[in-house]
């Protein structure tokens, strides 16, 4: 089968056995297939992305072919190394002070030290670098082409540098002016951001968080997209960015990071305007982790989850989330439009102007976690197609509760007791946005199903907070009898605080088209009865009798 794929090859790209090296020929076992893949070699010279793959099945037929070879002809546009002894081709250390200039670590060339060697496998002329002070090994370069995205051929000087946390793999033009290209083969990715359990910039600080993706959820990281890794807040679970406003979507603002590294300062005492490439880091991070956790508690593909790519395990993909930092559409305020599955939903967040100077709704987590969950909900109540499912006065009350229980789930922490009084929108608006704090005090707050239909409770955040009051009183009744993790991503049933989550999720998939409070705690009982057999019933139970849902 090689040989076959290799004749292809030959006879479909008119290549003599000097125009390629085969790098690599397995064949898979099941279906029995033999994957052929060529790199092309002009003069002597690899083109770095220059590929052709052949696969050829069991009876010996060529089944797909994929090409990327440049094939001008022109041996004035191709032959480019041949003039290297022109003043403008320069040494690869003079070409390194590009890479180095451009990751932000320059250094002074004429220190470095060069001298060459054969590679043992490939036998070519390489050229290596001493005395770069933050190389863990020494720099080696050679020799490349490169093709451009406007179609050209370059020469390019290609460069192998281990940092350690990165390695970079570097070309830079052959006249030392312009990196062409820089891959990090180290596969982290970094964000400073208010990292989960935290939750916003008036209480807490930013971290710096390496690899945050959960393997599970997000098997080939946030920044996959169409088969490729981005090197920006757009990946299979999200896009993240702030747009030019209602009528205009496209981005203006959104970071660009050659090795995923996303820290970018903020200086509060500044206008949000000052710091949106922060701003949407925090976004893309918080939307992903939604993502992630609640995966884990089921809102997976089959349920109808946010993902362009679906990998094949069922549901409908195209749908990762639009999030939209400082939306110039709106101030203090927030929202979250929720299609059916297979159709992109919408985040919106917005700058708040309670403070001077205003304050930005993407460093308030559980803002973003509230918006968030409305999708989740929306989707589960009902199946994932069908999102008229939150539209009465009582579900769509429960539709806003919801995301503020789960904003408050993710900031409660192991030594946290059922005393703790909570809200939210303590930064961006100095204060908690709802009537009532959060709390299982009856003085604190004294909410109950019974106000639902009075009147000033109306409207669907006061009928939500009703409901996210009786999800907290459980929450505790729970936690205090199974106790506490912190791994949220277990979906533990055996621990308070992740089978209270476990229960709202699977609620929301039980619970009929718009539920009323008593259909939806019946839908909870369910979940229980179903995930641990009716052992935890009288606690839950305790909770809604408590605030007349009993
Ligand atoms: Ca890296
Ligand atoms: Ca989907
Ligand atoms: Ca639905
Ligand atoms: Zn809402």
């Amino acid at each position: 089968p090689k040989e076959v794929a290799l004749a292809f090859a030959r006879a479909q790209l008119k290549l003599t056995n000097r125009d390629f090296v085969v790098k690599n020929a397995y064949t898979s076992k099941q279906p029995k297939i033999t994957h052929v893949y060529l790199k092309q070699v002009v003069q002597g010279v690899e083109v770095t992305n220059g590929d052709v793959a052949v696969h050829v099945d069991a009876k010996g037929s060529v089944i797909a072919f994929g090409d990327n070879f440049y094939h001008n002809t022109d041996a004035s546009k191709r032959n480019l190394w041949a003039g290297q002894s022109s003043p403008r081709f320069v040494s690869p250390r003079t070409a390194f002070g590009a890479v180095a200039k451009h990751i932000g670590k320059p250094v002074d060339t004429a220190t470095i030290a060069e001298s060459t060697r054969q590679d043992a496998e490939t036998k070519k002329t390489q050229s290596v670098l001493k005395g770069i002070p933050y190389a863990l090994e020494d720099v080696v370069a050679q020799q490349a082409y490169i093709q451009t995205k406007d179609g050209r051929l370059e020469a390019a000087w290609e460069f192998f540098l281990d940092l350690g946390e990165n390695y970079f793999n570097a070309h830079v033009s052959a006249d030392g002016q312009h990196v062409l290209s820089l891959n990090d083969w180290v596969s982290d990715a970094s964000y400073n951001v208010i990292k989960v359990g935290d939750n916003d910039l008036g209480t807490d600080k930013r971290t710096l968080v390496t690899d945050p993706h959960d393997k599970t959820a997000s098997p080939n990281t946030w920044h996959d997209f169409d088969k490729s890794t981005t090197k920006t807040t757009r990946g299979n679970n999200v896009e993240a960015y702030v747009p030019g406003g209602w009528a205009s979507p496209k981005p203006v603002a959104q970071p660009v990071s050659d090795s995923l590294n996303f820290d970018y300062p903020v200086d509060l005492a500044q206008d949000p305007s000052t710091y949106r490439d922060a701003a949407v880091t925090n976004l893309f991070y918080v939307n992903n982790i939604m993502h992630d956790i609640f995966y884990r508690y089921g809102f997976d593909e089959a349920a109808g989850n946010f993902q362009n790519d679906n990998y094949g395990k069922g549901g409908l993909g195209g749908d990762h989330v639009q999030a939209n930092a400082q939306d110039p559409s709106g101030t203090n305020n927030a929202n979250f439009y929720t299609p059916p599955d297979g159709q992109r939903p919408r985040m919106r967040m917005y700058v708040w102007t309670a403070t001077k100077p205003k304050r930005d709704g993407d460093f308030e987590n559980d803002i973003i976690v509230h918006e968030y969950t409305h999708g989740i909900s929306n989707r589960l109540t009902g199946g994932p197609s069908n999102v008229r499912c939150l539209d009465d006065y009582e579900s769509g009350g429960m539709g806003e509760g919801w995301g503020d229980f789960f904003g408050v789930w993710l900031r409660l922490k192991a030594n946290d007791t059922r005393d703790r009084v909570i809200s939210l929108g303590d930064y961006v608006y100095t204060k908690g946005i709802r009537k009532y704090a959060y709390s299982t005090d009856m003085k604190k707050n004294p909410t109950t199903y019974g106000l639902v239909y009075t009147s000033g409770w109306s409207e669907v955040h006061s009928i939500g907070e009703i409901w996210a009051n009786i999800l907290y009183e459980m929450y505790w009744n729970l936690t205090e009898k199974l106790g506490y993790t912190a791994d949220f991503y277990s979906a533990d049933v055996t621990k308070g605080n992740t089978l209270a989550t476990k229960l709202v999720v699977d609620g929301m998939k039980l619970q009929p088209c718009n539920p009323t409070f008593i259909s939806a705690r019946d839908a909870i009982l369910q979940a229980e009865e179903q995930n641990t057999g009716g052992k935890h019933k009288c606690e839950i139970w305790a909770a809604f009798a408590k605030r007349g849902v009993g």
